[in-house]
């Protein structure tokens, strides 16, 4: 339907054209407009909440416009698009981020504090959007900030969660999920009820002839479930660039209700569709780095990749432009393995639905897709059942099969007689039943596969993915190191820190290329300047302090060394050898005398992090931590030496909060398992120093800010396998430190002994997979010369600031640069800038 408004009209329209509030008495105006007329409330009746909205509202009216004008801008210049497929979105909090990027939080601040509130309050209301579980979930959110903010023309594509993430409550020391219902009131998103898409499932495959012959299949019968367009602006920084995310809800095809069957008197059964139909995006699955295989996982894999296809394919088709150059105006970047099935839907919508042959549609589907590997973990990696696949997606499981013989074909003609290669690299595993190996599939289907860090791209080279290496050869597989965005990170959760960097730096330039941080090295001696940095750090303890106060009701002393892991709770992440080493600390500490402990340096342990609910051992590592907590924080002994506390709910707002407050954080990964990390890039830009494994993003971290500056440890990556087949074959000594560790819970010390026996068990009697024991000795002697190095504190400074000046290769515009020109082959748009913030 023709819907552009025909020429003689449109002189009614430009007269009328709309444009959003200019300075701060343009913002009141359109505050108190919102609160009188969109929430019919008044002056008497606004509390923050209704703050929040109208001041949501009236920042979301300008973004509406400038998106409008990015997607005209767009499809004028129709050049070639990215489109990031990702199950995760990790978006966090919009208002301020929304208000820093346009440039006008100084505006709002002065504009409400006139109508009666403060913007920090303000901003609180807002409940975080937490599409996502961790680490790929919040890379996903930083690339789109760096893409609006480089002007590149692109789109996430997304499935809208009715529940994200689930909410931590800690009760008795335990973890408790609570439903985060978020979308009562969000201003953030459009419905866009008229940009809908059916999804198939299930039903059969009819095969025909064709005129030319040709045998054509036809996916009939079973189901269809609606897709509903839902779209959420993302401004760019300091630039006009809007871009847009769009996210998929789930829908019964036959509208709210099927009325057929309710004329019929079938109520109940016509409500069940639509149940039925809204389960597919009612929750994202809670686990990070850990794949079940759930039907309704497949469904919602299959419903978001179709809806987002069709999409893309149907904005190609209205080019009029041949096929073939479907790659030079589509590059489809798969998050992971989750989308995978778009490599096969793309090739259905081809050959079944455009008549391409197969080679041809082939061809354009491997041109267009680029496959991001994540991790190594073994339970990590998706498989899907032959049989499930078979039942809910029938032709898709034969072009699969397709796939998977000529594929194999080729690598026979390359390597005639390896039967095993075949075995080894097809993308059906002959197991019982058989499974799909989606990582094998995303590899066969795309141009590009790349990890996320050096060692991790090294990694996936030499052993997961080695057999593709020598049937693709090296340039296949490439590495883009991750990086994360500094107007959040840095920006907006340190606003006092990037001032400061700002009047070193000369302006702002460092938050759009930062690489400009390296001019704050020169200043490293400055005495004012470091008296200001280190007034910064303490005043962002003491507000976390305050935050530890009221959440965990602990008293802790924003002076004593704040020592920080929060990440998603994993047994590779070992937060078990962070804890262990609390306890041989407080150990230590109760057998030295009262004036040998005068002379130790005081430190406020932090954890923070989910566990998946069905994750058991996860969840005993945080009821140890919480039992520890609770006899050292009310020992007098040891007073404010040591304390210990578990945040709840630790998040994307939280972590606003708790990173710019940290001395130390740690990443203490096994070697090799932690893909990339990037929260370590966090701390290090909001001055903080990390203690480490040789492991992801650390080595790189390392390479740029130079081995003074950080505390590495453990054994490396290249020993991890003799070590544990030594564990398993050979005798296992456990470290004396440890032992004693072990003793001492066993002894009930921190309360019931059976929860932790399995904690123990893990490292004492069955293997000790993750090397605790091998690194604990290095880890507690690195932590050793942690406090030493803190109680300098001049040299401190000096090591924090010297860290910030070099992290400027971090930034996920670098990132996003290198995807860019290598994977995507894509260019910024043209666009006038504006001022900056
Ligand atoms: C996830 O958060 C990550 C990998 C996965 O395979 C899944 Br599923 C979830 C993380 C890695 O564990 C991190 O090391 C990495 O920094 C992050 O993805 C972003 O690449």
């Amino acid at each position: 339907v023709e819907a552009s408004i025909p020429e003689p009209q449109r002189e009614a329209w430009l007269k009328h054209q709309v444009s959003g509030f200019k300075d701060k008495d343009g913002f009141e105006s359109e505050v108190v407009r919102h609160v009188e007329t969109t929430l019919a409330r008044s002056m008497f009746n606004c509390d923050e909440s209704a703050a929040y909205s109208a001041c949501s509202l009236a920042f979301r009216d300008r973004l509406i416009l400038e998106w409008n004008r990015t997607q005209q801008r767009q499809t004028f210049v129709d050049s070639k698009r990215l489109y990031y497929l990702s199950l995760e979105f990790l978006m966090g909090r919009a208002l301020d981020n929304a208000m820093l990027n346009i440039g006008q939080k100084d505006v709002a601040k002065a504009g409400l504090a006139d109508l009666g509130f403060r913007i920090e309050d303000v901003i609180e209301q807002e409940h975080d959007a937490a599409l996502g579980n961790g680490g790929l979930g919040r890379l996903a959110a930083c690339f789109l900030d760096s893409l609006a903010s480089l002007n590149y023309p692109a789109w996430g594509y997304g499935l809208r969660y009715r529940y994200g993430i689930f909410k931590q409550e800690i009760i008795d020391g335990y973890q408790v999920e609570v439903p985060d219902y978020w979308l009562d009131f969000n201003p953030w998103e459009f419905p866009r009820h008229d940009v809908t898409v059916d999804i198939q499932f299930f039903g059969i495959v009819r095969k025909s002839t064709n005129e030319n012959g040709r045998t054509v299949s036809h996916w009939e019968g079973g189901e269809i479930v609606k897709a509903v367009a839902y779209d959420v602006p993302i401004p760019g920084y300091a630039t006009p660039s809007t871009n847009n995310l769009r996210l998929w809800s789930s829908t019964a095809a036959s509208g709210e209700f099927d009325f057929q069957k309710f004329n019929n008197g079938d109520y109940e059964s016509s409500v069940a569709e639509q149940q039925r139909a809204e389960t597919i995006s009612a929750v994202l699955y809670p686990n990070d780095n850990l794949e079940r295989g759930k039907e309704l996982r497949l469904k919602q894999q299959y419903f978001w990749v179709a809806a987002s296809l069709y999409d893309i394919v149907r904005r190609f088709k209205k080019s009029k432009r041949p096929w073939r150059e479907f790659p030079d105006q589509v590059a489809i970047q798969l998050n992971d393995t989750h989308p995978t099935l778009a490599v096969v839907e793309l090739q259905r919508i081809l050959l079944d639905l455009e008549g391409l042959e197969w080679d041809e549609a082939w061809s354009i589907v491997t041109n267009t897709f680029g496959y991001t590997n994540h991790t190594v973990l073994p339970e990590a990696l998706e498989k899907w059942s032959v049989p499930l696949i078979q039942h809910l997606l029938p032709r898709h499981l034969q072009i699969i099969y397709e796939i998977n013989l000529y594929f194999l074909q080729s690598v026979e003609r390359k390597f005639p007689d390896d039967r095993e290669l075949l075995g080894r690299v097809s993308i059906i595993e002959e197991s019982q039943p058989k499974m799909v190996r989606m990582a094998h599939l995303a590899i066969v289907g795309s141009h590009k596969v790349n990890g996320v860090a050096e060692l991790h791209s090294d990694l996936i080279k030499t052993t997961i993915f080695k057999d593709f290496v020598t049937i693709f050869g090296p340039d296949k597989f490439t590495n883009v190191t991750n990086g994360i965005t500094p107007r959040r990170w840095l920006h907006q959760a340190n606003p006092r820190l990037s001032e400061l960097i700002s009047s070193k730096t000369g302006g702002k330039d460092f938050l759009t290329d930062l690489n400009e941080l390296n001019k704050v090295e020169l200043h490293v001696n400055d005495k004012a300047f470091r008296k200001e940095w280190a007034a910064i750090k303490l005043a962002n303890k003491e507000r976390l302090a305050k935050h530890i106060k009221t959440s965990a009701g602990v008293t802790v002393d924003p002076t004593a060394l704040f020592d920080v892991q929060v990440k998603r709770i994993h047994e590779y992440k070992r937060q078990q050898l962070n804890i262990f080493g609390v306890i041989h600390r407080y150990l230590t500490l109760k057998a030295m005398s009262p004036e040998e402990r005068k002379e130790q340096q005081p430190r406020v342990s932090i954890f923070g992090g989910k566990a998946a609910p069905g994750y058991w051992m996860a969840k005993q590592i945080i009821h140890l931590i919480n039992s520890v907590g609770k006899v050292v924080n009310n020992d007098e002994d040891i007073g404010d030496l040591l304390k210990v506390v578990f945040l709840e709910d630790y998040n994307v707002s939280k972590a606003e909060i708790i990173i710019p407050a940290s001395d130390i954080s740690e990443h203490i990964s096994t070697a090799g398992t932690e893909a990339s990390g990037t929260s370590n890039m966090k701390f290090v830009l909001n001055g903080g120093l990390i203690i480490g494994t040789c492991d992801g993003a650390n080595i790189e971290i390392t390479r740029e800010i130079g081995e003074n500056n950080i505390f590495l440890f453990g054994n490396l990556a290249e020993d991890v396998e003799d070590l544990r087949h030594a564990h398993t074959y050979g005798s296992h000594e456990i470290d004396p430190d440890l032992n004693r560790v072990f003793q001492e819970i066993e002894k009930g010390t921190f309360g019931s002994t059976q929860d932790f026996a399995a904690l123990i068990s893990a490292v004492r009697d069955h293997g000790d997979y993750y090397l605790v024991s091998d690194d604990f000795h290095s880890y507690v002697e690195t932590q050793a010369l942690v406090d030493e190095a803190y109680r300098n504190q001049e040299e401190w400074i000096t090591k924090c600031i010297t860290s910030v000046a070099r992290m400027g290769f971090f930034s996920s515009d670098r990132c996003i640069n290198e995807y860019a020109e290598g994977i995507w082959n894509i260019e910024p748009l043209r666009v006038e800038k504006e001022e900056g913030a």
